[in-house]
C-alpha cells in the first residue's frame, strides 16, 4: 500500500499544476505559427511544410541548432521584442532587428547568370545597392576578395546552405538576415530567366528586394513597397523605393543606438 500512496503523494501536486495539455505549449505553437506567417511563408505556402520542417527552416535561418522542436532558444528568439515600431507601419524586421553594424559594407559577386553580360550584371548590382545607400548611412564597395560582407551568387538546386532552389519558377532568390558571425549572402536561382527588361525575371528588381532582406528588412504589407512579397514588373529606369521601404530602412539604420532595446 505504501508505494501507491507515495506515488500519489508525489504526483498530486504535478497533476494540479499541469493540466493534460499545457496551455503554454499551445500558446507557443500559435505564436510560432503567427510569427512564421508574418516573417516567412504565407499561410498557404506553409501548408506544404510540416511544423517540424518550419521550425528547422527558422532555426537554420537564424543559425540556431536545428532540432525541429520549439525548444527554449527558439522560443526566446520568436518572443524577442520587436523594437518599438508601431503596428501602423507596414514594413517589418527580423526578430531582434539585426542589421549590419558597420557603415562600410563590402560586396562581391561570385558568378554571373547565363545569357547576361557580366558588365551589365555588375552595373545592375551596383545600381541596386545604390538604391539603399541613397537613403541610409551605408556605403557599398565592390571587392574581389573572398571575404566580403555580402556575396552575390547565381546557384542552382541544392547549393549547400539548406535552402535548395527549385528550377525555373517559384522561388527566385533568397538572402539571410544580417548576422555578425556569418557572411551575408544573396543567392539567385540560376535556373530563372534573368533579364534586363520585362521579359523573364528582372534582375534589378529582385536584387533590390533581396538586398533589403540582407540589410535587415522583412516583408512589407504595402503593395507599393519593393519589400512586398510578390513580384511586379516596373521599369528599372524610373524605379524608386516606396515610402514604406524608406521608413523601414531608416528606422533600422538611423536608430542612433546600436542596441535596439525596448524600454
Ligand atoms: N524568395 C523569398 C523572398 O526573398 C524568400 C523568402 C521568403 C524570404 N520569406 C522570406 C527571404 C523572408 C527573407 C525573408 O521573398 S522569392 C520576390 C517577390 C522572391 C520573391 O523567390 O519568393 C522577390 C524573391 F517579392 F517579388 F515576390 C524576390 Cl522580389
Ligand atoms: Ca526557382
Ligand atoms: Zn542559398
Ligand atoms: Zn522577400
Amino acid at each position: 500500500m505504501l508505494p501507491i500512496l507515495l506515488t500519489f503523494a508525489i504526483f498530486l501536486p504535478w497533476g494540479l499544476s499541469f493540466p493534460v495539455i499545457p496551455p503554454t505549449l499551445q500558446d507557443d505553437l500559435n505564436f510560432f505559427e503567427d510569427y512564421f506567417h508574418r516573417f516567412f511563408f504565407t499561410t498557404e505556402e506553409s501548408q506544404k511544410y510540416s511544423l517540424e520542417d518550419q521550425l528547422r527552416f527558422l532555426q537554420h535561418f537564424f543559425r540556431l541548432e536545428e532540432t525541429g522542436w520549439l525548444d527554449e532558444p527558439t522560443k526566446a528568439l520568436i518572443r524577442q521584442p520587436r523594437c518599438g515600431v508601431p503596428d501602423i507601419a507596414d514594413y517589418s524586421f527580423f526578430p531582434g532587428s539585426p542589421k549590419i553594424e558597420r557603415n562600410h559594407v563590402t560586396y562581391s559577386i561570385y558568378n554571373y547568370p547565363v545569357g547576361m553580360k557580366y558588365e551589365r550584371v555588375e552595373k545592375i548590382i551596383l545600381k541596386a545597392v545604390k538604391i539603399w545607400s541613397n537613403v541610409t548611412p551605408l556605403k557599398f564597395q565592390r571587392v574581389y576578395t573572398e571575404r566580403s560582407d555580402i556575396e552575390f551568387a547565381f546557384l542552382r538546386g541544392g547549393h549547400g546552405d539548406g535552402f535548395p532552389f527549385d528550377g525555373k519558377g517559384n522561388t527566385l532568390a533568397h538572402a539571410f538576415a544580417p548576422n555578425p558571425y556569418y557572411q551575408g549572402v544573396v543567392h539567385f536561382d540560376r535556373d530563372e530567366e534573368w533579364s534586363y527588361s520585362h521579359e523573364g525575371i528582372n534582375l534589378f528588381l529582385v536584387a533590390v528586394h533581396e538586398i533589403g532582406h540582407a540589410l535587415g528588412l522583412g516583408h512589407s504589407q504595402d503593395p507599393n513597397s519593393i519589400m512586398f512579397p510578390t513580384y511586379q514588373y516596373q521599369d528599372p529606369k524610373y524605379f524608386r523605393l516606396g515610402d514604406d521601404d524608406i521608413k523601414g530602412i531608416q528606422t533600422l539604420y538611423y536608430s542612433g543606438n546600436k542596441s535596439q532595446r525596448v524600454s
